[in-house]
């Protein structure tokens, strides 16, 4: 039982609204990126996170594909470290075969989700996306895709000069399943105007988010801290996040995404450390009553921060993922492919039952087939 005359101030007041299940303002999201007692804050969010999934902590199978990184933002993008501009010597262009090929190395486990994200190849046209994602349904037809940022979808529209709502019918049509959360960073236009002055704006990545839940087309929401944003700025995109769920209801995740600093044109040397990480997990669930499901991605806070997350607010830790590039070409030390087993052990020696979730988090109970 929460006894909130046993927090610290200022948490007293956000311990008592937990208890009774009360929604937190503006004001107390600011008090707990703010707060110094993140040992508390953690515990708060613990509660919540036991109260929506008891001891289940979620994982799956899945694979990211990054068909090409080739991006005409590279220059606008500066804390992306991933994207280049054609030519450039660590540009890549995948054929559809070179997907498929990516698609088949699962590193042994059966894998119930693609995760595709690219840059914005100036050349390639939606017709080159469809057919891809129509050629991976043909040959893994029970592996979901999760595919494209709000932002390739604002790309496509604009390349194709159709509305969103079109761009995602299509993709949809062709296979897609639902959308991942990247592309949001920090929607303060303050902030914007320095990462990524020229991207989709957030009413831009807000609508992209709003029209696919209108189509049925669920998706997840990230949160990319640890650079030049103010805790303002956070309470902002964590509001406007939680508005557009009181709307539709489409989101199932959100990922708090730590900033890695190498390899880009943003300038900062600083990474963030585990307890800003572990804030900001515990913050988004405390904050965001209304997404489901808290992210700590592995890949970007390693396993072993990941499985203090679990009682942070966190329950889930993402999956195999086999390569990953966004977060090792800014500098990510973490490995790049984890197995089934070792996923269930951190969560098992966490304290946490692992439960194999597909993309929409239905529970996976029999292995599903591999492909031949
Ligand atoms: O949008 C780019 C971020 C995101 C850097 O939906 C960086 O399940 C840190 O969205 N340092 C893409 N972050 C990753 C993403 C994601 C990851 C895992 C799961 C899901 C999901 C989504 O990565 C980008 C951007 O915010 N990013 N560069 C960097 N240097």
């Amino acid at each position: 039982m929460l006894e909130p005359a046993r927090f610290p101030e200022p948490l007293r007041e956000i311990a008592a609204k937990v208890r009774d299940g009360e929604r937190l303002s503006a004001e107390d999201a600011l008090i707990c990126l703010t707060t110094p007692h993140v040992l508390p804050l953690g515990r708060l969010a613990g509660d919540v996170r036991r109260r929506l999934h008891g001891d289940v902590a979620f994982f799956n199978i899945n694979r990211h594909i990054n068909p090409t990184n080739v991006c005409v933002y590279t220059y606008n993008c500066k804390f992306c470290s991933f994207a280049a501009l054609p030519g450039e010597d660590h540009a890549w262009e995948m054929s559809h075969d070179d997907v498929y090929e990516h698609a088949a190395k699962q590193g042994g486990d059966a894998v119930t989700e693609f995760h595709i994200v690219g840059g914005l190849h100036p050349d390639l046209p939606m017709s080159w996306y469809e057919e891809m994602l129509r050629g991976l349904k043909e040959r893994f037809p029970s592996v979901h895709l999760k595919a494209f940022t709000a932002i390739e979808i604002g790309w496509f529209a604009k390349l194709e000069k159709i509305s969103i709502e079109e761009v995602l019918i299509r993709l949809r049509d062709a296979g897609l399943g639902s959308l991942p959360g990247g592309g949001a960073e920090i929607f303060h236009p303050e902030v914007r105007e320095i990462i990524c002055d020229g991207k989709l704006d957030a009413d831009e990545w807000v609508e992209v988010h709003r029209i696919a839940h209108g189509l049925g087309i669920r998706s997840n929401a990230t949160m990319l801290y640890g650079h030049v944003e103010k805790p303002e700025h956070k309470v902002d995109h964590l509001i406007r996040l939680r508005d557009l769920q009181d709307d539709t209801g489409g989101f199932n995740a959100f990922i708090p995404l730590a900033y890695h600093p190498e390899n880009n044109y943003l300038g900062l040397k600083h990474h963030t450390t585990g307890t800003q990480d572990l804030q900001h997990i515990a913050t988004s669930r405390l904050v965001l009553d209304n997404i489901p499901h808290v992210k700590a991605y592995w890949i970007m806070i390693s396993p072993k921060l990941a499985q203090v997350a679990l009682s942070f607010g966190a329950d889930d830790i993402d999956g195999t993922v086999v390569e990953e590039t966004i977060y090792h070409m800014a500098g990510a030390s973490t490995e790049q492919h984890i197995q089934r087993a070792d996923l269930e052990r951190i969560v098992r020696e966490a304290g946490f039952r692992p439960v194999e979730r597909d993309t929409l988090y239905n529970p996976v109970t029999a292995p599903v087939a591999a492909p031949a």
